[in-house]
């Protein structure tokens, strides 16, 4: 059977952010949502980053998470190219914490607006749930397994909240 045609893109500056994206993968997968990864890099690759945006919504692409540290400019240059839905990961960088990635993601011009979150894995697993749920305003079956996790999450810290009665 031929395989489905992925709805999300998850990009990232380097293979050195893979290990935080791959908690954005995980969401999806247990979503069973289609997804590619792609390495694209607002700096060193520029050109190969600007054809993907150009080309991410003919291809069939909804939303775009796109993770990235330091002077982290990769979902701006995205969100430049395209009108699809652009989801900032800062990394966490070594020399400031991932402040810069942050704040080069988060400060965005007027005009053209990148959805940023938390920096590092709760910030990509996050882009992932965030994916999910604008992919979910017109799939009733994704917002019906949202409704679910949100469920799961509250029994989860219920539990650990009777937990605490034996403390
Ligand atoms: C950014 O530079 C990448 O997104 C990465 O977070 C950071 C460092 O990249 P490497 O030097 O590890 O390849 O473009």
């Amino acid at each position: 059977m031929a395989k489905k045609k992925p709805v999300v893109s998850i990009i990232m500056g380097s293979d050195s952010d893979l290990p935080c994206m791959e908690k954005a993968c995980e969401i999806l997968k247990s979503f069973a949502i289609e997804y590619e990864v792609k390495i694209l890099s607002a700096h060193r690759t520029p050109e190969d980053a600007a054809i993907f945006a150009k080309n991410a919504r003919k291809k069939g692409i909804k939303v775009i998470i796109a993770g990235a540290g330091g002077a982290a400019h990769l979902a701006g240059v995205v969100a430049s190219f395209t009108t699809l839905p652009v989801i900032g990961v800062p990394m966490e960088s070594k020399a400031l914490k991932g402040l810069d990635s942050l704040l080069s993601i988060v400060q965005m011009p007027s005009g053209i607006p990148v959805a940023t979150v938390a920096i590092g894995e709760a910030g990509a697993k996050n882009a992932g749930i965030l994916a999910l749920q604008i992919i979910g305003v017109s799939d009733k079956k994704i917002s019906e397994k949202l409704e679910k996790f949100k469920k799961d999450l509250a029994n989860s810290v219920r539990k650990k909240n009777n937990s605490l009665k034996n403390v």
